[in-house]
């Protein structure tokens, strides 16, 4: 039987990396609703990758207890795709910026939705760069009313109506500081077969003085039970009617219910790799 709990994916994590966000950081929530959700799956580490990019929102994957992998800033989503090319069994998931995702990554993102890998996105958009002390992101401007974009504040990217556009297969958002809510789209994500994208508010409390807790909780609204996720044109409605009124949708907003056999976009190299030798490779890296 599988060993079950929060402490299977805590321990050894906290004594080697001392948690270096800022208290009252957003990442805090998602780290807690990732140790919920991978329990309530009963992901063992070793069934694991945790990709993670440069920023303080990558840093999470030093703060849990599995197999992890810290790439370049932008380049999360190129080594998470190359890890399921090559093992199509490993349970892949990218924790990544907004930066690193709707900026420098923004490539990555829109073909990486296109290809529909079987892995998990989390974006922690905080509409900042947090780790190069707060310039503004490509998520920079939400709620803000701007009556001329200039240089300094071109419009805003919307990462929801984006993963849309780019034809991914299951789109969700959420806000860390409902824990709960967040650990249940990591469990729909991992669920659903295909490339699974959670757009999570996650506030930075010391660059982001206008997207606070409080912002959010005054903005953030569920998805209502009746919205048909399976329905793309009422994903594409529920976005823009929440957008009228100002708020933000919590919930799982597409999920294309087509079977994952029907539809398979990502080459899988298995048995190319098979017969690889990758010792000389690793040895580079020792
Ligand atoms: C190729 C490259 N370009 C730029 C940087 C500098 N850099 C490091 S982190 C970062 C932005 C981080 O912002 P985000 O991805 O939103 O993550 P956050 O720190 O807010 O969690 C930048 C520009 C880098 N490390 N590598
Ligand atoms: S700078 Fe912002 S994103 Fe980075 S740890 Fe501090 S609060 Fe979090």
């Amino acid at each position: 039987m599988k060993p079950k709990g929060i402490k299977l994916w805590e321990e050894n994590a906290v004594p080697k990396h001392r948690i270096q966000w800022c208290p009252g950081c957003g990442d805090f929530g998602v780290l807690a609703a990732l140790k919920q959700a991978l329990v309530e799956l009963e992901i063992m580490p070793h069934e694991l990758v945790l990709v993670g990019g440069i920023g303080c929102s990558g840093n999470i994957r030093n703060y849990l207890n599995g197999n992890a992998f810290h790439g370049t800033h932008g380049g999360p989503l190129a080594y998470a795709l190359g890890m399921k090319m090559a093992n199509p069994d490993l349970k892949v998931i990218c924790l990544a910026g907004d930066g690193d995702t709707f900026a420098i990554g923004v490539e990555n993102f829109v073909h990486t939705c296109r290809r529909d890998p079987d892995m998990v996105l989390l974006v922690m958009n905080n509409g900042v760069y947090g780790l190069t002390k707060g310039q503004d992101s490509p998520t920079a401007g939400l709620g803000q009313t701007v009556e001329v974009w200039s240089e300094e504040h071109p419009p805003m990217v919307d990462p929801v109506l984006l993963a849309l556009a780019s034809e991914a297969t299951f789109v969700a958002q959420s806000f860390s500081g409902d824990v709960k809510h967040t650990a249940r789209m990591i469990v729909e994500a991992f669920q659903h077969p295909g490339f699974a994208f959670i757009n999570d508010f996650s506030p930075c409390v010391t660059y982001n003085k206008f997207n606070t807790y409080e912002w959010f909780r005054e903005h953030v609204e569920y998805v209502p039970e009746d919205h048909d996720p399976s329905d793309k044109d009422a994903a594409w409605r529920l976005v823009r009617d929440f957008a009228r009124r100002g708020k933000l949708p919590l919930g799982v907003i597409y999920r294309n219910p087509r079977p994952r056999t029907e539809a398979r976009r990502l080459p899988v190299w298995e048995e190319e790799l098979r017969d690889v030798d990758v010792e000389p490779i690793l040895a580079t890296f020792r």
